[in-house]
């Protein structure tokens, strides 16, 4: 019993096992491991049925899903060479060279990060990526330069909502997917969250996601790292090269990874009545992230402000400036994106983000299949087989259907992000944010608010997190019945957020010109600004603390994957420990089961750890007690079952 329940640990399958592990764990010595699995998986089911997951707030019981069509493949055959084969064999700087000679267009595929971060509330859940990655990588319908597929939003979200670790989705992605360049988002000091965090934990970070976890064999021998992110594309949220100099020299000196920096795009570079985001103003920043070291330069236009014409500009300067590959990233809001990647690929970009076409258009990137049709005889034409790409979409589609309460309410395109340059990502959260407060009449106002809380600050970039403080101004303005004027003339009697006081302060770094003076000091009441890094005002972590803290907490030998989880959410990362000590592992629930329960007599099969399967059918329920339980039948395996769960309706 013992030796079957050690290889059938999921943790200790999927490499989190360490020396420590049998001595750590000594429920391996019990048999009822197996129970215990599926009755945890149970206690979760019947939750959701009785309770509904809190995370769904308005469930439709009438509708039904499909089974999404898996493109067939022959998992005997070899898995053909890709970018990340190219990589590892020319090594990092043949690599670029090879891009900088290559004239075919390149293209990056979003789907497994921004698309859905951008129309679904980044709730895609690991199985329903999983489920095609091995396919997608055997059959490679065309030879992507890579695939976003972590980072940005879907770190917090996978443990806040999805309950998932992150760590595990990156190597579960990893060993299906080994072909193809993995890149990920990275907020540059501020790590994959909302704030500056020390140095030492961004280092940590990054040489952790370079690296992957380790992998181990049948007889728990070290197989070797599993391997992780291959590009970082590093960002700051107000273009302040400091916050962003950490991350790319990280990415140079402690991996084997490309270090790709952004030039976040704000503003209109063909109006000449806008000052600060000029042509020049861009190729400076450009020069100074090639000083910096970054491999690549990404231009991220979170907006989709660029403007086919500002692009060709752009691309044609930045070409002449510096030597780096040029990398276009844009959300299509506006609906005339696909105009300025034409633009871009004639004047030189090396390459664009596309989205598989069933999540993509609107707040998300701009149609892998339609750019591939668009470029079919174009000079730069980079083939990709379009009708199996199709089947890709087909299956996406399918899935998109399980996250209907996640849709963003966009129908079409709108101009008005030209006036208010709200993040593709952002401005499909602000309409249920105003409704939560109660303010969704007044979204026209909260968007003109956004552009007036931009230039009460002084005009900055707007993207993940100063675009959040932005926002949580416009809601105090809109909340407030405050205009513009209002908050100059009367600021000083105002008490701001916290996080515009935070930004103000400048704990998230410093804005080209500066902030507005006038409003610094109203929102600071007397409290001195600084200018310096971050970094400078917080203690770097002590990781022997940490570690023995995270012990005492959850009873466990930490990864170093763990502390980071739990540093940089420390709440978050508390409470999915929780659920885990109460649920286990849900992640390999299908997804309607994981939103929305079953029905009676719904069976569905649950992969609890390597071939092993269990089949759960829900039963029915009794009426709820005087105290509120009821008792919920499930059959697992073809054994009758029951948990009690409190109704709490
Ligand atoms: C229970 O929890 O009531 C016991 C049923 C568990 C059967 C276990 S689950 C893993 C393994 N795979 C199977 O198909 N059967 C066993
Ligand atoms: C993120 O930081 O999550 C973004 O996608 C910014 O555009
Ligand atoms: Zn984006």
């Amino acid at each position: 019993g013992f030796l079957l329940n050690l290889l059938e640990n999921q943790d200790f399958q999927e490499g989190k096992a360490t020396v420590r592990f049998i001595p750590d764990h000594p429920e391996l010595m019990n048999l009822p491991n197996f129970r215990d699995r599926g009755t945890r998986l149970l206690r979760y089911l019947a939750d959701v049925i009785v309770n509904d997951n809190p995370d769904v707030k308005n469930k439709d019981a009438s509708r039904t899903f499909l089974k999404p069509v898996v493109p067939p493949f022959d998992p005997y055959g070899q898995v053909p060479k890709g970018s990340r084969d190219r990589l590892l064999e020319l090594g990092r700087d043949g690599f670029v060279d090879w891009l900088k000679s290559e004239n075919r267009i390149q293209y990056t595929d979003t789907t497994f990060r921004d698309a859905h971060q951008s129309l679904l509330a980044t709730r895609m859940r690991m199985i329903d990526l999983l489920n095609v990655s091995r396919s997608y990588a055997y059959n490679q319908p065309g030879d992507l330069f890579s695939m976003e597929v972590w980072g940005g939003a879907t770190f917090d979200v996978a443990l806040r909502f999805l309950k998932e670790d992150p760590w595990r989705r990156l190597r579960k992605l990893r060993t299906a997917i080994p072909n193809t360049i993995f890149q990920m988002l990275l907020r540059g000091s501020n790590g994959v969250g909302y704030k500056a965090y020390p140095d030492n934990l961004i280092i940590k970070f990054i040489e952790e996601a370079a690296r992957g976890s380790m992998l181990y064999d049948n007889e728990g021998r070290e197989k070797g790292y599993a391997g992780g992110i291959d590009l970082f594309r590093i960002f700051d949220s107000l273009n302040w090269v400091k916050n962003m100099e950490v991350s790319i020299k990280t990415v140079r000196e402690n991996t084997d990874s490309l270090a790709e920096a952004c030039i976040c795009y704000s503003g209109d570079l063909t109006n000449p009545g806008k000052t600060k985001f000029t042509l020049q103003y861009y190729i400076d920043l450009a020069k100074r992230l090639e000083s910096a070291g970054a491999h690549l330069l990404a231009i991220k236009d979170m907006a989709g402000l660029l403007k086919p014409l500002a692009a060709r500009e752009l691309i044609t300067a930045l070409r002449e400036e510096v030597s780096l590959p040029i990398h276009l990233h844009t959300h299509d809001t506006s609906g005339i994106q696909s105009a300025t990647y034409l633009e871009a690929i004639n004047a030189g970009v090396d390459i664009v983000d596309v989205a598989i076409n069933s999540l993509s258009g609107l707040t998300s990137q701009p149609g892998y299949n339609s750019i591939v049709a668009m470029m079919q005889g174009h000079p730069r034409e980079n083939p990709v087989d379009l009708p199996l790409l199709n089947r890709y979409a087909d299956y996406f589609e399918t899935v998109r259907n399980y996250y209907y309460p996640f849709e963003t309410e966009l129908r079409a395109g709108t101009a008005t992000i030209y006036d208010t340059e709200i993040p593709g990502g952002q401005y499909s959260n602000l309409r249920p944010q105003a409704r939560g407060l109660g303010l969704e009449e007044q979204f026209p106002t909260i968007r003109e608010n956004y552009a007036a809380a931009n230039r009460l600050f002084g005009d900055l970039v707007k993207v993940t997190p100063s675009s959040k403080v932005v926002g949580d101004m416009a809601m105090f303005m809109t909340s407030n019945g405050l205009t513009e004027a209002d908050v100059r003339e009367r600021g000083n009697k105002l008490d701001f957020p916290d996080s515009v006081k935070s930004l103000m302060r400048g704990d998230l770094g410093q804005i080209e010109g500066g902030f507005d003076k006038q409003v610094q000091q109203m929102v600071l009441k007397g409290e001195e600004p600084y200018t310096d890094r971050p970094n400078a005002h917080l203690e770097p972590i002590d990781f022997d603390q940490v570690a023995k803290d995270y012990r005492a907490e959850f009873e466990e030998e930490p990864r170093m994957m763990d502390l980071l989880s739990q540093q940089l959410y420390p709440k978050v990362f508390a409470e999915f420990k929780e659920f885990q000590q109460e649920y286990g592992e849900v992640a390999n629930l299908p997804t309607p089961a994981f939103f929305y329960g079953l029905k009676p007599n719904e069976e569905i099969l649950v992969r609890i750890s390597a071939g092993k399967r269990i089949a759960i059918k829900y039963l029915n329920m009794t009426n709820a007690d005087e105290l509120g339980n009821r008792l919920v039948f499930f059959s697992l395996n073809g054994q009758t079952r029951s948990i009690t769960v409190r109704d709490r309706s």
